[in-house]
């Protein structure tokens, strides 16, 4: 038997990827891009066992077996077995064709509520795609499998800031995830994670977004006249590290991604009222410091992720846990989470 166990954590984009131009291939309308939180903080664990004792493959999900047909979870299955017969060097040639013979049990765990909307899938899908790269011991790039298990997966199978490149292809070989700056670029910046509804979602990203590819004039809109130029001048940000300007195209980003949303027919509705007493604390206390030292994203849920420098997080998360108390609202504050492990 061989066993191999792997971690992937979240992502948090700052530049939305909604809607796709490919249902069967996973491929957007729009480029995207992302900062992965560090390993240490919301994650998905992974192992995976390979036995000629098996007798089928499975794989549990937080301690429930799930159907392994799915097939998202096939495709991933196929193409990294397909790697693995194109790739395998003479030196390991013997292992992997007998583990290639194998079924695999397959376990994966998340160190968040799955439910709360904060990009579970992402996570599990670039762990699966990574451990059992590991566990039949492929190299090389990655991304192109991750994103066809779940789009927002192939950001995750970098550290940093990373972005998924369209791509013009249409078998999809060149949409794929793309590291702008590593994980130690930007040791201040934080995030912090507001939790307003740990409910689930009741629109699901992949069948909201295909409403909204039908629908949303302000979608097409947003994927041909907005999102390309944005995409040139958030990188430009990070790799200067300007906040300001990083700040507010993460802010606009995520108010346009929910302008489309809205723009959905029938509409749909992922922000709730926390949501938007979050977003009106946040231009609140900018505007009170004539800059933007705070600013907010929301993904297809009503939890807010905060992004600001280090020297700011305490007087932030201060004045949440003041406007909303845990005994009135829940428990909105979850954690600081560093997006540099040096740090
Ligand atoms: C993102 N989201 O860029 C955006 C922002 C939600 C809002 O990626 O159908 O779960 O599996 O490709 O990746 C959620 O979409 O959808 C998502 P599928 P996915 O993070």
């Amino acid at each position: 038997m061989k066993v191999v166990t792997c971690t992937a954590p979240v992502n948090i984009a700052v530049i939305k990827y909604w809607g796709k131009r490919n249902e069967e291939l996973i491929l957007p309308i729009n480029s995207s891009l992302s900062v992965t939180l560090h390993q240490d903080q919301l994650k998905t664990t992974t192992s995976i066992a390979a036995s000629r004792d098996f007798a089928e493959d499975r794989i549990w999900l937080n301690g429930k077996e799930e159907n392994i047909q799915h097939p998202r979870l096939q495709t991933c299955l196929r193409e990294v077995r397909r790697l693995a017969r194109k790739r395998r060097n003479d030196a390991e040639e013997d292992t992997v064709s007998r583990i290639l013979n194998y079924k695999v049990h397959i376990c994966s765990v998340n160190n968040f509520p799955t439910a709360a909307g904060l990009a579970s899938s992402a996570a599990g899908y670039a762990c699966l795609v990574y451990t059992l790269a590991k566990l039949y011991s492929v190299e090389g790039e990655l991304s192109e499998i991750a994103r066809q298990g779940s789009g927002s997966a192939c950001r995750s199978m970098y550290g940093g800031f990373v972005q998924w490149v369209m791509g013009e292809m249409e078998d999809g070989r060149d949409s794929l995830a793309q590291q702008v700056e590593a994980e130690t670029h930007w040791p201040e910046l934080r995030i912090l994670v507001l939790v307003a509804s740990a409910e689930k979602k009741h629109v699901g990203s992949t069948s909201g977004m295909q409403t909204s590819v039908q629908t949303s004039p302000l979608l097409k809109f947003r994927a041909e006249s907005v999102v390309p130029e944005r995409m040139k001048d958030m990188i430009e940000a990070i790799k200067k590290k300007d906040f300001e300007a990083f700040g507010q195209l993460t802010m606009k980003d995520s108010n346009q991604f929910h302008a489309t949303c809205l723009d959905t027919y029938p509409p749909i509705f992922y922000l709730n009222r926390v949501s938007q007493e979050i977003i009106s604390l946040v231009h609140r206390y900018n505007a009170h410091y004539g800059r933007t030292k705070v600013a907010y994203s929301f993904d297809a849920g009503p939890n807010a992720v905060i992004f600001t420098l280090e020297p700011t997080v305490d007087e932030f998360v201060e004045l949440v846990t003041c406007c909303f108390p845990p005994e009135s609202n829940g428990d909105p504050f979850l954690k600081g989470l560093p997006v540099n492990p040096t740090s």
